[in-house]
């Protein structure tokens, strides 16, 4: 995104190679060690997948296992180790393991999640309100706007629930999401470069398709901190920034929202961001993408692969806001 270098942007090297991931496994190990000292979100137990199957002073809902190791084009799921370090999270930093070390203490519990505005019945959800939602996995692809992808297998449950408690009235047309504000825990909010708080939005009907995700968890366990912890949007068809992350409001409103991004960069990021890899981002190509632990660059698909369920919300399909 804006001050990204060319160098990060460009996806000259592959992430994780095969040596690096064990390289990566083997640091984790001693990670989870240390961790089970000092941390109270990390629970070591396996090599490859620690994060925390509660939260403490929380009961947390019996979570779905993995069903599978790919996704329904026969995509092999992205590593856990990857997809935990590699993070983009500007509130911690603007480097992607630098988010992941950053956010480790970051406390995630107790946390309060604000629903109001358009609604017939505003209402603050606590983290066991939300895990009252039953909780289902979903395998989605991640396409960021940068160029790279990941194929994670979430935890969480459809937006639409949620949204149903609060009761929308007629006017609301658009969600507006807004992350926590807390420059002592999120130290990369003390820079003025960014108008924090991170927002995001959704048209409603986009809100309320059933793939909308609030996440609470992959690979079966709770999210960390770099995720998005305790509760983040997964919205599969869009690029990987609408996906905001750690929510404290969500809020129905008349007007379009304007995203952290909009405001930001105008130019190069508009309300919808729908993937297409025929609308170039301002300054480089979206037709294909680095899938992160893998060594080839492949195509990007037009709605990130799920056309066939969302294509039919942007009509008619050739208008360029949809796409940036
Ligand atoms: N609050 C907040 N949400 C955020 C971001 C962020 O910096 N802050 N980064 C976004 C971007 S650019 C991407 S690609 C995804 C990355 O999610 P991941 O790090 O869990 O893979 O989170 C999105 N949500
Ligand atoms: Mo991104």
């Amino acid at each position: 995104m804006i001050p990204i270098q060319p160098s990060e942007i460009t996806p000259e090297h592959v992430y994780l190679s095969r040596r690096k991931l064990l390289a990566a496994m083997v640091a984790l190990a001693a990670s989870s060690l240390l961790a089970a000292c000092s941390d109270a979100h990390t629970e070591p137990t396996a090599l490859t997948v620690a994060g925390p199957l509660a939260l403490e002073g929380t009961s947390t809902p019996p979570l779905p296992p993995l069903s599978s190791d790919r996704d329904e084009l026969g995509a092999p799921l992205t590593p856990w180790e990857a997809i935990t370090r590699y993070t983009n999270f500007y509130e911690f930093s603007t480097s992607k393991e630098g988010a992941a070390r950053l956010a480790r203490n970051f406390r995630t519990a107790p946390w309060t999640v604000e629903v109001g505005g358009l609604v017939a019945r505003p209402r603050t959800f606590g983290l066991e309100d939300l895990y009252q939602f039953e909780q289902e996995e979903r395998i989605y692809r991640m396409r960021c706007v940068e160029g790279w992808s990941m194929v994670i297998p979430w935890i969480g449950f459809p937006l639409a629930r949620l949204l149903n408690k609060v009761e929308p009235l007629s006017q609301a047309r658009y969600v507006r999401f807004e992350t926590l504000y807390d420059p002592e825990q999120m130290p990369g909010q003390k820079s003025s470069f960014y108008p924090w708080p991170y927002v995001e939005g959704l048209r409603l009907d986009e809100a309320m398709h059933d793939l909308t995700i609030l996440a609470t968890g992959l690979y079966g366990r709770l999210l960390l901190p770099q995720n998005g912890a305790p509760l983040r949007l997964v919205v599969p068809w869009k690029y990987g920034f609408k996906s905001i992350k750690s929510i404290v409001r969500i809020d129905l409103v008349e007007e379009q929202p304007v995203s952290l991004w909009m405001a930001a960069a105008p130019k190069e990021y508009g309300f919808y961001a729908n993937v297409n890899p025929q609308v170039p981002h301002p300054r480089w190509s979206q037709a294909s993408e680095r899938r992160i632990g893998e060594d080839r660059r492949i195509p990007t698909m037009l709605f990130n692969g799920y056309a066939e369920e969302v294509a039919h919300l942007y009509q008619p399909l050739d208008r360029r806001e949809w796409y940036y």
